[in-house]
């Protein structure tokens, strides 16, 4: 009953209320902290559902009047009626236009998605079997993102979303992603950014967001990659310039690329 109570009280409760990772019993979207990602909350709120609901009532409505009006007791005689051009001409010709109010504000945010206005930075993320690894092109940085195991996890880490080595950008900045893979499918998916993006071997992708906010925003692969495709969440840190370029000075030396990869070499030729 309080499960119930809590999914109805959550229609009426704003989206805004909720954090910026998954809720139980969430029944909307997360909260988004990108313009791209309030397109397309505003999109599905003020125009899909409004037009899914009409739909919803207007189809119970007919199905009851149709019940009840031409029910078998008051119909004895019924008509042979099979055609009606009006009628007929109708349920196409609205459908149509319902889908046309649709495509054109779902294509203008698809296209605005598209565009990929000029980057401040940009990262690069590769998926593993089963973790991502991201890389900073521009400053010579590289590390791995693992999930904490739940016995591990620190009391405010979330479960299966936590990782070890978080991915850390300034707020309020263009970020380039260029998204690939290194054995098989992934998809890199956050949605407080509404950013998804395929993650295919041999291929880059490239998506962008812009953070408005500061804080810890989770996502997840979401594309089945194997047996431990749940665990391979993503976990990006929004953080002002200031805290962004005292991460980038610790993690050129904590990630820098060339040592990682000499000590590979080291290993390899060992
Ligand atoms: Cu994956």
């Amino acid at each position: 009953m309080k499960k119930i109570l809590l999914i109805i009280s959550s229609f009426f409760i704003s989206v805004t209320a909720l954090a910026d990772q998954p809720k139980e019993w969430q029944l909307g979207f997360q909260n988004p902290a990108s313009g791209g990602m309030r397109d397309i909350v505003n999109f599905h709120d003020n125009l899909l559902l409004p037009i899914i609901i009409a739909i919803t009532v207007f189809v119970l409505f007919l199905m009851l009047y149709a019940c009840i009006r031409f029910r078998a007791s008051a119909n004895p005689n019924p008509s042979k009626r099979t055609h009606n051009v009006t009628v007929e001409i109708l349920w196409t010709l609205i459908p149509c236009l319902i889908l046309i109010v649709m495509a054109v504000p779902s294509f203008k945010i698809l296209y605005k998605q598209d565009t990929i206005p000029k980057a401040d930075l940009t990262i690069k993320a590769v998926g593993y079997q089963w973790y991502w690894g991201y890389e900073y092109p521009d400053e010579n940085i590289i590390f791995d993102s693992y999930m904490i195991e739940e016995k591990d996890l620190r009391a405010d880490q979330p479960r299966l979303l936590a990782v070890d080595n978080e991915v850390v950008v300034p707020v309020n900045k263009v970020v380039k992603v260029l998204i690939t893979a290194n054995d098989v499918l992934h998809a890199w998916a956050l949605p407080s950014f509404g950013v998804k993006r395929d993650a295919v071997p041999g291929r880059i992708n490239e998506t962008w967001f812009k953070a408005e906010k500061e804080g810890t925003y989770y996502g997840q692969c979401s594309e089945l990659c194997g047996i431990k495709h749940a665990f391979m969440p993503i976990t990006v840190k929004v953080v002002s310039e200031e805290d962004y370029q005292e991460w980038l000075s610790e993690a050129r030396v904590k990630f820098a690329k060339e040592e990682i990869e000499n000590d590979k070499l080291k290993i390899a030729s060992k």
